[in-house]
């Protein structure tokens, strides 16, 4: 019995009274588990053989039932009553365990009185200062859990990838310089642009890997090292302890080595299947037919010789892609950065944004674009500085001198008009019409059920100055559930309509999600990869959007900021009218 094992029992009989507290059972019984939890851990004993010989029952603390249950595990790798326990409770609540400040006493009241069974549900109720209202807890806790939920999220869950990709290749540029390194790239999750990341895998080749991972081990962002091997190093990085892997191999391994930590394991395995019944192994080590290793020179030539396409590594997810990729009927124009050619949504001074409109026109035109479209917040959005008609006049006339003023450059009038709660819009008609660019977003009254929702939005898609549905789930990574919403009939409807949907780039947000955008194409919706920016740094949020789209297999056709001003806008109203 490994010790792997004994913990694992201890583990089990630590939740069950975690799960038993949370029922509000006795606390006599709940400690019994405890007991026996601290009694196990302490045995020198194999447990394997202690259970074996049923002497389970003979330590202090440790009656027949519960040796019965101990030698279940141990025996069957499970444990019935402890698997009932976890099925009348959501997944997430012992997250919630995790948090400082929340021991089993109170997240039993939070689960009892208001249903917080996650981390998500507990920080929406703090929000709605749900939580301060309950006995024993106040304003000053629930702030402090919110800030504790957060912390909780960036010091050990999984990371936002617009917060990592800029650590990442700050550090990949680094690695690139040290002397005697041939070639490095990005790998696993955040080569694939997944929305969240675990690490940071970097891959690189060099004549001698050892000085590479020694210099990578003093590299001045590193603030632990957590292994080191012949050719790897695993490090955390300052300021918030995300963890780094660096491979380094000879450069006659780095193709098949990129691929293998680019991932992901679901694709692998699929790939894996296919080279078997072509003779070769697929392996972390390379290649093989038989003893013999292939060489193998780029990431092409693998797909090559398992007679398939090349799949770019966002789409390596066995979501479809080895089937197209074997008919050879993956798309070749999927979405870059590069073709997209102007912004669609920004704020300035006008309402939420931190930037004038004219150095917000003047940083987009450095950034190569030719276009930059003004959507500010309507009228009923308080909250963010919305503007009124009037306001709207007078921006105009400053858009209008700055137009003349900057060439080669165009700023387009704009609006993001709210969806109000009827589904009717924040603006009548007669200001609409006068618009370049008309979004439609949801910013207030989340909480209503599926059908309202999609009924609110659909009614809103009749509107028929509406040109682009705003981020259109609502959802703030790993901080806000998107509101309930039927993707496929907002879908469906958008595409009979000719309302393009938003794949929004604040690195918060990006929603559309890569899956959504899969859906919207499969109906015929168009799209519009958006910055939604608040600032001049904003406007690089384009990068985002152009990796979700093309993470959901959007072409550059599919997107319609991919066409210079004139014909942007005309493509706007011209999908309107052909639908009607
Ligand atoms: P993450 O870090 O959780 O966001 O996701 P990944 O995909 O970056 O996963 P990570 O860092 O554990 O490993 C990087 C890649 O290495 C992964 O995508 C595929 C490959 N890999 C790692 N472990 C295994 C494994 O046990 N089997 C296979 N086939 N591949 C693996
Ligand atoms: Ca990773
Ligand atoms: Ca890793
Ligand atoms: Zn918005």
């Amino acid at each position: 019995m490994s010790s792997y094992e004994k913990a694992k029992v201890v583990h089990a009989l630590r939740d069950i009274a975690l799960f038993l507290q949370l029922k509000g059972e006795n606390a006599y019984r709940c400690r019994a588990y405890e007991i026996a939890a601290d009694r196990i851990a302490g045995i020198t004993e194999d447990l394997a053989v202690l259970a074996s010989e049923n002497r389970l029952q003979d330590l202090p603390g440790i009656g027949a039932a519960l040796a019965e249950k101990i030698n279940e595990l141990v025996s069957t790798g499970r444990m019935q009553f402890l698997e009932s326990l976890r099925a009348e409770f959501p997944a997430g609540i012992l997250d919630l365990l995790k948090i400082p400040d929340l021991g089993p006493r109170k997240t039993a009241m939070l689960w009892r009185q208001l249903e917080i069974g996650d981390l998500a549900s507990l920080e929406s109720a703090c929000r709605a200062g749900k939580v301060a209202e309950l006995k024993g807890f106040g304003e000053k806790t629930q702030e402090k859990l919110l800030s504790a939920i957060d912390f909780f999220r960036r010091s050990r869950g999984r990371r936002r990838l617009g917060d990592v990709l800029p650590v990442a290749n700050d550090l990949l540029d680094r690695v690139k310089a040290v002397q005697g390194v041939q070639r490095a790239s990005l790998g696993g999750s955040v080569r694939r642009f997944c929305e969240t990341v675990g690490d940071i895998d970097i891959i690189a080749s060099a004549t001698e890997p050892q000085t590479v991972l020694q210099a990578y081990a003093t590299f001045p962002q590193v603030s632990q090292i957590l292994g080191q091997g012949d050719s790897k190093c695993s490090v955390r990085l300052l300021p918030d302890d995300l963890q780094a892997d660096l491979r380094v191999l000879p450069d006659e391994d780095y193709a098949t080595a990129l691929h293998h930590f680019t991932g992901s394991k679901a694709h692998h395995i699929r790939l894996r299947g296919l080279a078997q019944d072509r003779g070769l192994k697929i392996s972390e080590w390379g290649i093989h037919r038989g003893e013999q290793k292939l060489p193998i020179e780029s990431e092409a030539q693998i797909y090559q010789l398992l007679d398939m396409q090349y799949v770019p590594p966002e789409l390596r997810e066995d979501c479809g892609e080895v089937e197209v990729a074997q008919d050879r009927a993956l798309p070749q124009d999927l979405l870059q950065r590069e073709d997209l050619l102007g912004i669609v949504h920004s704020h300035s001074t006008w309402s939420d944004g931190r930037n004038s409109l004219e150095a917000m026109a003047v940083r987009a035109q450095q950034l190569g674009l030719g276009y930059l479209t003004v959507t500010e917040h309507s009228q009923s959005a308080g909250y963010a500085g919305g503007l009124t008609f009037d306001d709207l006049k007078r921006q105009w006339d400053e858009i209008d001198q700055i137009n003349e003023k900057i060439s080669g450059f165009r700023l387009l009038k704009g609006i993001e008009v709210d969806i109000l709660e009827s589904g009717e819009l924040d603006f009548p008609e007669t200001v609409l019409e006068k618009l370049d660019v008309v979004i439609g977003s949801i910013h207030v009254r989340f909480q209503m059920d599926e059908e309202q929702m999609t009924k609110r939005v659909l009614r809103a898609f009749d509107n028929p100055h509406l040109h682009i549905f705003g981020h259109p789930t609502g959802r703030l990574i790993q901080s806000r559930e998107p509101y309930p919403l039927r993707m496929e009939a907002v879908a469906e409807k958008a595409a009979l309509q000719g309302i393009a949907l938003e794949v929004n780039g604040n690195p918060k947000r990006l929603d559309l999600k890569s899956e959504h955008v899969r859906i919207a194409l499969e109906h015929g919706t168009k799209l519009v990869a958006s910055a939604d920016a608040h600032s001049l740094e904003d406007l690089d949020n384009l990068r985002f959007a152009a990796g979700t789209a093309r993470k959901g297999w959007a072409r550059k056709g599919d997107v319609l900021n991919t066409l210079p001003a004139t014909e942007f806008v005309a493509k706007l109203k011209s999908l309107r009218q052909s639908a009607r």
